[in-house]
Order: structure tokens, then C-alpha cells, then sequence
């Protein structure tokens, strides 16, 4: 047929020029679209005779078969060239490491925490752990904590609500770790050495003290466990945390409902130009609070008394981590402050840094 070839030339060149989906769209509608040139002489045939219909059909319908072969090639072709150029825009190299702008830190109550665990671990201790939500009998009663003692007043202690006519018993927010301990030794017996670090929760809010605060118990259980162990052991706590190794103790006799005897510990210091040493110099500091295991205690906890006796001991973790990294306020600690948090901050590979 006449001109055929030369349409069939057209075509294909305005396919190979298209080069994205639209303009491929239109080259399809202006030749086998409704109206396209393709479709027209299609509907030409009808009014050929019959034997000039013979000749130009297969011509046509074969031309419409190559024009609708190359339009999807070329279709599938562009498909695959604007996949690859995504892919190649929206790569991103996953082995990059994060941005060291963003980097988080540890918080020096993280930090100290795992310190005074790694500390202890050297010398036999293991972490136990408990609820923070306690009944009364194991944050006070199975302490020796009387009824009528004033800290279990709402004045200093956080309890839950209880619904009118609810009458079990109340539950408290743990004033210390003490109870970790408790059900430790009703759990496992004695003998035992074990530390419990830890939130705990007492109703004061003030320059030195925050609703909220962290404290580790010590505790050792055995046939003949004393006072000269205890004070070995926080010595060489103390050595191994202030990372000095001349320190002096102090025992001051003291009370506590939990222990007898009690012993409020200081520890050997100097102040000297507003700067805190450990170890030298005349002034003594309080770190911490220790004793014998009341047999009251002991047997609270299911351990016989007869046969068992150890010590036990409770300090402070935020004010262990102001002594030792010079930080002035305590409040800040909770304050989610990023500026303090990168300034006090510690890196992840410093945790434990215990100098040992
Ligand atoms: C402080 C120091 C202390 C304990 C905590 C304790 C735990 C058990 C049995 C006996 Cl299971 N004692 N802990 C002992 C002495 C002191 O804390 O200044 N507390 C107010």
C-alpha cells in the first residue's frame, strides 16, 4: 500500500524520540488511538472492495501489530531507566556512621551505677533486683520499722491510692532498696552477697534532697560475718571508686531500726580551696550508712538468726556522683537539660571507668 512504509518510518522514529511515559501516551493515541493515523486507514478498509481489502488488511494489521510491539518496548525500557535513576537518588550508604552532632551520652547516674556494680563484682557481689511499688510489710514491717515510725507517714512517704472500702494491703513507692534485699534472702537464703542499686522514693523536695533519687544496699549473710568485714569492704570500695589509695573511715555510732549495731560512716577529706580531696587534709565527710543485720530482720526474712549474721550498708548514688565529678546541683540531675547532659555526660566505652 502506498505510503505505508513511510508511516511505518514516522512511527517508529516519534517512539524512539519519546523519552518519558506521556510523551509515549501521545504517540500511541495520534497512531492507534480512536482517531490515530493507523486506526484510520484501518477503518478505510470498509469502504475498499473486496479485493483491494485483500492486499492492504495484512499490510495494516501487521503494521499495527510492529507500532504497538515497539510502543511497549520502548514503555518497558523507560520504566526501567527512571527505576534505575531512583534508585540511584534515594541510595543511602547504611555503613555510614550516625552523626557524632547527635551523639547521646550517659548519665552520670548511669555512669556511677555501673562503677559501684563493677566495684563490687571484683569483690564477690551480685545485682538483685525488685519491684519499685512495695506492700508495707516488705519496705517497713520486715525492716523492724515500727508502726507509729515517722517515716512512714504521708509526710515522707509516697503511697497509692486506695479506693474507699479497698482493704488490702497499702502499698508504698520503696523509700530504699532495703526490700530488693528482703526478698532476696526469703527467696534464696543464706548465705548471700548481693547489692541492690536502684530508684527509690521519699517525699522531700529541697536544695539537697529530689522526690526521686538512686541508692545501692549492700548485703553479706554468713556464719561469722562482723563489723571488721564490713569496714574492710567499704574500704576498698572507697580506694577503688575515689580511685585514692590512702583513704581513712570513721565509724560514728548511730541508729537505725534495721541494724544493731549502727555505724554512720565518714570518710577522710579536705576542702581546701573550695576543692574536694579524698584521703588527706582534717575535715570528715558522711558517705554512707551501715550496720549489723538486725536478727529481727533476719528472721523476717526467713533466715534463722541462730545461725546466720552479716552486715548491711546504703548509700547515696547521685551524691556519690557530685563528689566525685564535681557536680554543684542536684536538682539539675533530673531536669533532662541537654546542655548539662552533654557537659556531664559520659561516652558510652567510659562505662564502668573504675581505674582498676
Ligand atoms: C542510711 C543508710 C542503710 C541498711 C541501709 C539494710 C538492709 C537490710 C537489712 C539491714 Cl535488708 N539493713 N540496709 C542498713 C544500714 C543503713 O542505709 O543512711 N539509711 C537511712
Amino acid at each position: 500500500m502506498d505510503g505505508l512504509d513511510e508511516l511505518k518510518l514516522r512511527i517508529m522514529d516519534q517512539v524512539a524520540q519519546a523519552d518519558d511515559e506521556a510523551a509515549l501516551e501521545a504517540v500511541r493515541v495520534s497512531s492507534l488511538g480512536k482517531k490515530g493515523e493507523v486506526s484510520l486507514k484501518v477503518r478505510a478498509l470498509g469502504g475498499m472492495s473486496a479485493e483491494e481489502r485483500q492486499q492492504a488488511g495484512p499490510a495494516l494489521n501487521a503494521l499495527k501489530d510492529e507500532v504497538a510491539t515497539a510502543i511497549a518496548a520502548r514503555r518497558a525500557d523507560l520504566a526501567a531507566a527512571a527505576l534505575e535513576a531512583r534508585l540511584a537518588s534515594e541510595w543511602v550508604d547504611v555503613s555510614q556512621p550516625a552523626r557524632v552532632r547527635r551523639r547521646g551520652s550517659i548519665h552520670p547516674v548511669s555512669q556511677v551505677t555501673e562503677e559501684v556494680i563493677a566495684i563490687f563484682a571484683d569483690l564477690g557481689y551480685s545485682v538483685a533486683e525488685g519491684p519499685q511499688v512495695e506492700t508495707d510489710f516488705y519496705n517497713f514491717d520486715a525492716l523492724n520499722i515500727p508502726a507509729e515510725h515517722p517515716t512512714r507517714t504521708e509526710m515522707d512517704t509516697f503511697y497509692l491510692h486506695r479506693a474507699e472500702g479497698d482493704n488490702r494491703p497499702p502499698h508504698v513507692l520503696r523509700t530504699h532498696t532495703s526490700p530488693v534485699q528482703i526478698r532476696h534472702m526469703e527467696a534464696h537464703g543464706a548465705p548471700c552477697q548481693i547489692i541492690a542499686p536502684g530508684r527509690v522514693y521519699r517525699a522531700d523536695y529541697d536544695q539537697t534532697h529530689t522526690p526521686m533519687f538512686h541508692q545501692v544496699e549492700g548485703l553479706a549473710i554468713g556464719k561469722d560475718i562482723s563489723m571488721a568485714n564490713l569496714k574492710w569492704t567499704l574500704e576498698e570500695f572507697c580506694r577503688a571508686f575515689f580511685e585514692v589509695d590512702e583513704i581513712e573511715l570513721r565509724f560514728r555510732a548511730s541508729h537505725f531500726p534495721f541494724t544493731e549495731p549502727s555505724a554512720e560512716v565518714d570518710i577522710r577529706c579536705s576542702w581546701a580551696g573550695g576543692q574536694l580531696k579524698i584521703g588527706e587534709g582534717d575535715d570528715w565527710m558522711e558517705i554512707l550508712g551501715s550496720g549489723m543485720v538486725h536478727p529481727k530482720v533476719l528472721q523476717a526474712s526467713g533466715v534463722d538468726p541462730d545461725l546466720w549474721q552479716g552486715f548491711a550498708f546504703g548509700i547515696g548514688i547521685d551524691r556519690l556522683a557530685m563528689l566525685k565529678y564535681g557536680i554543684p546541683d542536684l536538682r539539675a540531675f533530673f531536669d533532662s537539660d541537654l546542655r548539662w547532659l552533654r557537659h556531664y555526660g559520659f561516652r558510652a566505652l567510659d562505662v564502668p571507668a573504675t581505674g582498676a
